[in-house]
């Protein structure tokens, strides 16, 4: 285990919001919600709920002292619904009790009569009326409408992801009590600490230094408390700041599943055109984006969709249209990936449907379309130390896919009902936030007079090893005991202005923050020691396992020494420090420019077993070869592939969201949503690191992994789709992401009659 705190974590001992120590007098507070899609409110009734057993108050839109507004990008969304409700599940009041089952009793006593107005789930539907969050946002390259007469193959059709929901182990919690002065101090499990510091003030109606956030970790976020950890530390916070006392908000498991919002669901319409080659020289993709109620963050996941709608691919003509559709649902949210698996999901549909018009394999299309060094993205940013091609060739090596899909096709033969089905998926993500002012991060390092080291950014520790890694960034610089520093919980106080921990950056800008730090910190300390030994500057001084050296020889003086040493001359042992993404730009208003430092790409085979007698499969095996620059630790870095490759498997096949059409959710639990667990995962997965690559706009010269890995999951549903198609080749199949065994069954037989024929022969 290389991860500092996962015997704590196993052994139940780490602290998440709801394991704080409660300061004396917490009140609990529990959220009332529309039961309703879409309608004004005519009347709320809380006459009954205020005298319940235990209640001391119950705040509506009306007791917010400053504004009723949280939304982020667009001003749409406010906190306590005061006129008009626009999914089941936006908050109208916060009832606050002495306990948590209280709080909950009383807030059932609230009684509503909504008037009803018509509700919509289909983002198509919802474009059609006029109702998108931004205009239509479009980039291009070349010239599709003069390609298609140059194409030999056009094909086109319809592909459609659903969503998915976090389910991040810890529900969206927050704890706030009051400070002095009419301050606020929360602790909230949020990916953005200054998101949410903003998002209070802005409802409290007070400045932001008077409002302080605390993040020790998160137990998972994916994305879902990049900015929707905002609404819950809001209310905590208003009712905090009303009552003068701590109040917690926990969300129960169920009410997290209804209120919050998910991954995306995306319609789109796709037309490719390809040579007889198989060279694609045109693409034309509408995506029809499912918003939810307000923008959220609709608009920054719609241009990452953009960015990467032709994934790994070199597409000369190329015209991507995003649409950001208004829907009665709960506002959906970043998720792993942030809008980028859902283009990638399209850009392969549109190849395996060219691939089955021609009689091939969709490899051969998607192995002769691959980036090249130097091919140009739509967005204008061409690719530089391109990667992808040695992946791919590494992968082709090791695995052999003609043997691999020479055994597929004996197996198939030989077996009636069981059919085997491959896919490759490679995957290239581009690593900064698309907003280029966001990639940017601080630090602040302290050296103790005992030696010991306490650390502060702004990067949230929620499972993906960020802390392991900075103590790893500041041990390397020191050349001391990792077990000498301390990563402190992220803090708005001493980090100021931060991005959230996102994008899959935090490492990169984090850590190259934390370095700069250091490196002034090492500076200082060995200009202490030089006078301590009177030494030249010319002659070389380093420490080295906590032993100081004078050029290559090592002396008495110790780490400790050398600390107690600097500050007895009253050097000063804190740093802090701001790193920015050199290089980066991007010109909105043309959709051009040079958005990402660098991309993360890889390669992997995924093949799978379908009983098609059941509907019911197993995913056999992922194979990966993948770019992690020079992993800045390998155990990390593995599990962050693997789990999201088992996240992204799971949004394929078996997370199923279903809304009905008056806009409920009718997977609200575990037991009508299913996720991944470890009898569905693969028995095998196998990541392979590429070997000699480097990447010096990483923190020593390693690549982001966080959220790219989950798209090769992407390639189960093409694998499902060839086996089914071994088992009815004559049939085309056009089905809708997620291939759950009830929807393949549905489509490898007509009817009941038809089912009965092929079991009996
Ligand atoms: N891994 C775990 N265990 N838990 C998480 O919540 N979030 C993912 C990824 N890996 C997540 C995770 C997402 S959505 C992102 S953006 C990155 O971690 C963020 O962290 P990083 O920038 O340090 O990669
Ligand atoms: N968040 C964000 C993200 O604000 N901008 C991004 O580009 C991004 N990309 C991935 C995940 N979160
Ligand atoms: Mo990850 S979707 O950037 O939080």
């Amino acid at each position: 285990m290389s991860r500092y705190d996962l015997i704590q974590h196993v052994r139940g001992e780490s602290y998440f919001v709801d394991d704080f120590i409660s300061p004396e007098g917490t009140l609990y507070a529990s959220i009332f919600f529309s039961p309703k899609a879409h309608g004004k409110i005519k009347s709320l009734n809380i006459d009954e709920a205020k005298i319940s057993n235990g209640i001391k108050a119950i705040f509506t839109s009306a007791d917010i002292p400053g504004e009723n507004q949280i939304g982020g990008i667009i001003p749409d969304e406010e906190l306590l619904v005061n006129d008009e409700v626009n999914y089941i599940g936006q908050p109208i009041a916060i009832v606050v009790a002495e306990t948590p089952l209280l709080a909950k009793q009383a807030r059932d006593k609230i009684k509503i009569d909504i008037s009803e107005l018509p509700v919509i789930t289909d983002p198509r539907e919802s474009f059609k009326k006029g109702n998108l969050i931004i205009p239509p946002q479009i980039f291009s390259l070349g010239d599709v409408d003069n390609a298609w007469k140059n194409c030999d193959l056009i094909v086109s059709g319809k592909a459609e992801t659903s969503g998915q929901e976090h389910l991040y182990l810890e529900t969206q919690s927050a704890l706030a009590f009051p400070t002095e002065g009419g301050g606020i101090k929360i602790y909230s499990s949020t990916q953005g600490p200054t998101v949410v510091q903003r998002t209070v003030a802005k409802v409290l109606g007070i400045s932001m230094n008077k409002v302080e956030v605390d993040t020790l970790r998160l137990g998972g976020g994916f994305g879902g408390k990049e900015d929707q950890a905002n609404a819950w530390a809001a209310m905590a916070a208003l009712a905090s700041f009303k009552l003068k006392k701590p109040v917690k908000l926990v969300l129960s498991r169920q009410e997290d599943i209804k209120l919050t919002g998910k991954r995306h669901p995306y319609s789109s319409d796709y037309k490719i055109g390809l040579d007889k080659n198989g060279k694609i020289i045109a693409y034309e993709v509408a995506f029809y984006q499912n918003a939810g109620a307000s923008a959220d963050l609709s608009p920054a996941i719609l241009d990452r969709t953009l960015f990467h709608s032709t994934n790994s691919y070199y597409i000369p003509n190329v015209k991507a249209t995003g649409y950001c559709c208004k829907t009665n649902l709960p506002p959906n949210t970043a998720f792993r990936g942030f809008g980028g698996p859902q283009a990638m999901f399209v850009i392969e549909t549109a190849i395996y449907k060219a691939a089955e018009k021609m009689g091939i394999d969709p490899l051969i299309i998607q192995e002769k379309n691959l980036l090249n060094e130097g091919d140009e993205f739509p967005y204008g940013q061409k690719i530089k130390n391109s990667n992808l091609r040695r992946c791919w060739n590494e992968l082709d090596e090791k695995y052999h896919l003609a043997r691999i899909k020479n055994s597929i096709e004996d197996y198939n033969k030989a077996n009636k009902f069981l059919k085997k089905g491959i896919a490759v998926m490679p995957v290239c993500f581009g690593i900064s936030f698309t907003n280029t002012f966001m990639n940017q991060a601080s630090a602040l390092v302290h050296i103790y007079s005992d030696g010991s080291i306490g650390i502060t950014t702004a990067a949230i520790e929620m499972g993906q090893g960020i802390n392991e890694k900075l103590r790893k960034v500041a041990a390397n610089i020191f050349s001391i005991d990792i077990n000498k520093i301390k990563i402190e919980a992220s803090n708005t106080t001493r980090i100021a202005n931060a991005s959230p921990t996102a994008a899959s950056s935090s490492a990169d800008l984090n850590g190259k923050a934390l370095e700069i730090a250091c490196h002034s910190l090492r500076d200082r300390l060995t200009s202490s020691i030089r006078q301590d030994l009177k030494i030249e500057n010319n002659i070389a001084v380093h420490i080295k396992d906590e032993i100081v050296y004078i050029i290559d020889k090592p002396t008495k003086l110790k780490w400790e020494d050398i600390i107690k040493s600097a500050f007895m001359k009253r050097v000063n042992l804190s740093s802090q420090s701001q790193y920015a993404t050199p290089e980066i730009s991007f010109n909105k208003k043309i959709s051009k420019g040079y958005p990402f430092a660098y991309y993360s790409m890889g390669t992997s085979i995924i093949e799978i077993t379908l009983d098609c007698l059941r509907g019911i499969y197993k995913i056999d095996s992922v194979k990966v070869v993948h770019d992690f620059g020079k992993t800045l630790d390998k155990i990390i870095d593995k599990g962050q592939a693997e789990g999201a490759i088992v996240q992204g498997l799971g949004w394929m096949t078996i997370e199923d969201i279903v809304y009905n059409d008056q806009g409920k959710l009718l997977t609200d639990s575990l037991s009508t949503y299913k996720i991944p667990d470890i009898n569905f995962s693969p028995d095998n997965i196998d990541i392979n690191f590429l070997e000699n690559s480097v990447n010096p706009m990483g923190i020593f010269n390693s690549k982001a992994i966080g959220e790219p890995p989950l798209i090769y999951g992407i390639g189960v549903y093409f694998a499902l789709m060839n086996a089914m198609k071994a088992f009815r080749p004559k049939k085309i199949f056009n089905i809708s992401a997620p291939l759950t065994p009830e929807k393949i069954l549905l489509s490898l037989y007509s009817n009941y009659t038809d089912h009965l024929t092929s079991i009996n022969g």
